[in-house]
């Protein structure tokens, strides 16, 4: 049985929402989004930064979630949500799968830190700006690409699990603009899933 170690708003929903569209069977080990669980040596012994998600699958034990993703399509498919190599999709779902973590996720998370985690006193607007404007550079050639496209590689895939999240939050740190209309739409298409609601409100 997969088992999925998860805490609210986070990218571990990306892996639930993964698993809900593929209707797998998994089970949840539901921490808080604080340090007296992610930082446990129990959950060091699963990850050693202590971070979120990890996959235990017998006995393999997972992280980074684009790995994660990869492995659950690869060993549990269950039937889809990859190109074959020879699609000619495929390099583009590659892209736009890696350009989440690669490109997207960096800024986001400085946003994060600077407008959330970190008191106040010691919040940086000059890091908080310089990532407002890489996220929105990082965020235009997406708008380009899904002009005339419902999801990334035309059909749902893997990629907007990954990169489709990745929106949805840079969306909700407001870095998603009215100019923006392709990507505005993808996001409400993609947060409209009904599978991406049960990972989301998932506490
Ligand atoms: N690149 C990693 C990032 C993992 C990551 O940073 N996860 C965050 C949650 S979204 C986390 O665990 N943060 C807790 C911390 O930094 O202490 C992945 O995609 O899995």
């Amino acid at each position: 049985m997969l088992k999925l170690h998860f805490a609210p708003n986070s990218r571990a929903g990306r892996i639930v929402w993964l698993l809900e569209e593929l209707g797998l069977p998994y089970e949840l080990n539901k921490m808080d989004f604080h340090p007296k669980d992610l930082k446990s040596a129990e959950h060091r012994a699963r990850h050693p930064l202590g971070r979120i998600p990890v996959l235990e699958d017998d006995d393999v034990t997972i992280w980074e979630s684009g790995a994660i993703v990869e492995y659950i399509l690869e060993r549990h498919k269950n039937g889809g949500l990859k190109p074959t190599v020879e699609d000619p999709m495929w390099p583009m779902y590659q892209q736009w799968f890696h350009y989440c973590e690669g490109m997207v996720m960096p800024p986001i998370n400085t946003i994060v830190v600077q407008t959330i985690l970190l008191p106040e006193d010691r919040r940086d607007p000059v890091a908080l700006g310089q990532a407002q404007r890489l996220l929105t550079k990082a965020l235009a050639p997406i708008n380009d690409w899904l002009e005339g496209k419902d999801y990334l590689i035309e059909r749902f895939s893997g990629a907007d699990i990954m990169l489709g999240h990745a929106c949805f939050m840079a969306n909700r740190l407001g870095s998603v603009t009215d100019e923006m209309t392709h990507l505005a739409a993808y996001v409400e298409r993609v947060t409209g899933r009904p599978h991406f609601q049960t990972a989301i409100t998932m506490a």
